[in-house]
Order: structure tokens, then sequence, then C-alpha cells
């Protein structure tokens, strides 16, 4: 698994509120992308603390660690978020997102997860999981809302997808709205041998 994210403050800031991680935890890795209200420092404030907590947590199933952040980060302005747990032995994976940022998985077909409207940080309640089967070499991507909605690959792009890092600074280069800070994460699935 080759995992690659992007961001990008929007013009004139300093500060990106825009921030990704990645924990592997061996029999689970854990995706991260979270936005932060607003832009500015305090968006960039909030992004952190809500990584601070994926960083640390024992959480392992995405909608509770959704959970958690959320408790967590009360004082800052908040952030919408998706985090992606993904198993490469059993190649399934499952997503919660809340708020703006978007999910979807390019295999065999196309699959976009759907976020539950609400703030991290504010008082949310527990995200319904999607749990999906994958392949090796489908590419799962996350955006937040400074990236167009209709975020598309085509094929030059997907020939890009072993350089996930590539990939997702291309994306933002063709997607970005430039109205906010932005951000994309790419992952290269690839499970463990049997
Ligand atoms: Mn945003």
């Amino acid at each position: 698994m080759i995992v690659g994210g992007a961001t990008r403050a929007l013009r004139g800031e300093t500060w990106c509120g825009d921030a990704w991680a990645c924990r592997d935890l061996g029999a689970d890795v854990l995706v991260g992308l979270v936005d932060g209200l607003g832009h500015g420092r305090d968006a960039a404030l909030a992004a952190e603390a809500a990584l601070a907590v994926l960083a640390q947590a024992v959480e392992r199933a995405p909608e509770r660690l959704l959970m958690r952040i959320d408790g967590t980060i009360r004082t800052t302005r908040g952030v919408a978020a998706a985090v992606a747990g993904i198993d490469p032995v059993g190649r399934q994976l499952a997503v919660a997102s809340v708020g703006n940022v978007r999910v979807a998985l390019f295999g065999e077909r196309r699959v976009h997860v759907d976020a539950m409207p609400g703030i991290v940080g504010a008082g949310i309640r527990l995200p319904r999981p999607i749990v999906l089967d994958w392949a090796d070499r489908d590419l799962l991507v996350l955006w937040t809302d400074g990236v167009d909605a209709r975020l598309d690959l085509d094929r030059a792009m997907l020939r890009l997808k072993h350089e996930p890092e590539a990939l997702a600074r291309r994306l933002l280069d063709d997607f970005a709205t430039g109205t906010d800070d932005a951000g994309v994460v790419c992952v290269l699935l690839e499970g463990a041998p049997p």
C-alpha cells in the first residue's frame, strides 16, 4: 500500500487548514484527511488537533475515531473529516466522513462515499461507516471542498497511481477551486501476500 497526499493553502494564507495523516497499525492502516473550518491559523490549529488524536487514539474503527476527535477538539473551531480504515489482509476498507470531505474508490467501478452533515468538534452523532471490498491496484482518493466535487481521473492520471503523492499534486493542479484551502490524499491499495 502506498499513501501520498498534498495540501495547498488558499492564496495569500501562510497557514493551511487542510491536513492529512496516515497511521500504520499493522492489521489496519488508518488514513485521515481533515479540513479545519474556514481558513487561516485557527483552521490549521483545528486540523492539527484532529490529527493529533488520529496519531494516538486507541479507536481503530473510523466512526469511533471521528467520535473521539469530536470529543477532544471542542475548544477548536472544528473540522470536516474523513477517515478510512484499510485492512490489507482482508482487502476491505471502512470509511466514515463528516462534513465536506469526499471519498471515492476507483476500481473496477467507481464508488462514492457520502459524508454525513456536521462539524467534528461541535458535537456529532455516530457516523455510519461504509464498508467496501477492494482489489489490488484500486485507488482510494479523499479530497476536501477546496477541490472540485467532480474530481475525476483520466487515463493519464491513472498512470500516476503508483506515485500517489505526485498524483495528489496533479489533482490539486487540475481540480483545486482556488476559493479555499485544498487537500487530496491518494492510496494505492495493495494487499499483504496471502
Ligand atoms: Mn474547506
